[in-house]
């Protein structure tokens, strides 16, 4: 008897990653009787004076933030990395390894207004940030210490953002993050031997099936990738197959702002709130070396599964053994795909 993906219990491969994950789509159907909610409201002001990103205000260490009008991009006051630490190795034992990272942490307002989030912003406005992105990629790349710069936002408080200014952070480092470094790993394997990025193959694979895209535009496929953990995750590749955010053309900075923004929204119109993620970009690294088999992607990972409240939780099983999922991610496709492109808030 065949294996059929929306009925029986499976696994699937991430080539990015080499990692299993397990699928129970029979669970899907089962009886949920879990609390339904209306949405909560969301009133925040265009300015609040008590916003430590708002233009104008103070921040926690007592630096005043300028009357900035577009993106704005300053250190972080807590970094997580420090650029001035000595360089060494920790090892008394192989069984006890340390090794010193060196870094820096910076924090970007998308805009000073307070009320909006990357999913009510209109796409010029998004394409600022893309802007700012890039530069920050020149800039802080630039450094002989820095190895990888990690763009990311962690939206709403159910990702831990510790305010709703709309904002996202990068950490730049010295070696490869853990992700980073096996994506590096899978796709330079897959570059030897076939000559073309993975993501190209897996790109023109989806394509032709149609089932898992969300959405697209002449530069960026949106898509709940086959291998995607959390309920309604997804990628967004670059068409072309190019590896720095540097190598973005200009119509591919725009289409970068509109895939953005169409993803977000439809997260946004799935359970009528300002949907949480996590999302972040895979660019190539920043130090010397031949990265041509880097292929530019993002991910986004909200952890949301039915409800505006009701959401996926990493425990037992995942934890201890395997991510799973009960929805696939074809229905998850489907959902985000038949999403209105209109903010739900854009239409009262
Ligand atoms: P999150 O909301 O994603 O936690 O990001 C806010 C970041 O802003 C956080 O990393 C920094 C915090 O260190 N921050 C400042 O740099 N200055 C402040 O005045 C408060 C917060
Ligand atoms: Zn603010």
């Amino acid at each position: 008897m065949a294996l059929v993906l929306d009925e029986h219990p499976h696994r699937r491969y991430n080539p990015l990653t080499r990692e299993w994950i397990l699928v129970s789509p029979h669970r899907a159907k089962r009886p949920w009787q879990g609390q339904t909610e209306t949405p909560p409201r969301d009133d925040r002001p265009i300015y609040d004076p008590t916003c430590y990103l708002c233009p104008g205000n103070i921040r926690a260490n007592g630096q005043h933030n300028p009357q900035y009008e577009s993106t704005y991009v300053f250190d972080n006051d807590f970094p997580a990395l420090l650029p001035d630490i000595p360089s060494d190795d920790y090892q008394p034992n192989p069984l006890l390894r340390a090794q010193s990272e060196r870094g820096l942490a910076r924090v970007v307002c998308f805009t000073p207004r307070h009320d909006l989030t990357l999913a009510e912003m209109d796409t010029p406005t998004i394409r600022h940030v893309v802007d700012a992105w890039v530069e920050q990629y020149a800039d802080i790349g630039q450094r002989p210490f820095i190895g990888y710069v990690q763009v990311f936002e962690n939206r709403g408080a159910m990702m831990g953002a510790s305010n709703p200014h709309p904002h996202g952070q990068i950490w730049a480092s010295e070696h490869l993050p853990q992700q980073v470094a096996l994506e590096d790993d899978t796709q330079r394997e897959y570059w030897q031997q076939h000559g073309v990025s993975l993501l190209s193959d897996y790109l023109a694979q989806e394509q032709a099936l149609g089932e898992r895209i969300v959405y697209q535009n002449d530069s960026f496929m949106v898509l709940v990738p086959f291998w995607a953990v959390w309920p309604f995750e997804t990628m967004l590749i670059s068409k072309r197959h190019i590896s720095a955010m540097a190598d973005l053309s200009d119509d591919e900075r725009n289409g970068l702002a509109d895939a953005l923004r169409n993803v977000t929204v439809r997260y946004d119109n799935l359970f009528s709130v300002s949907f949480p993620y996590s999302m972040g970009f895979h660019p190539r690294p920043v130090s010397q070396g031949e990265w041509s088999h880097w292929h530019l992607h993002a991910h986004f990972y909200p952890p949301l599964l039915r409800s505006a409240t009701v959401r996926k939780f990493m425990v037992g099983y995942e934890l201890l053994g395997t991510p799973q999922r009960d929805i696939t991610p074809e229905q998850a496709a489907q959902r985000l795909r038949e999403q209105s492109d209109v903010h739900y808030r854009a239409k009262r």
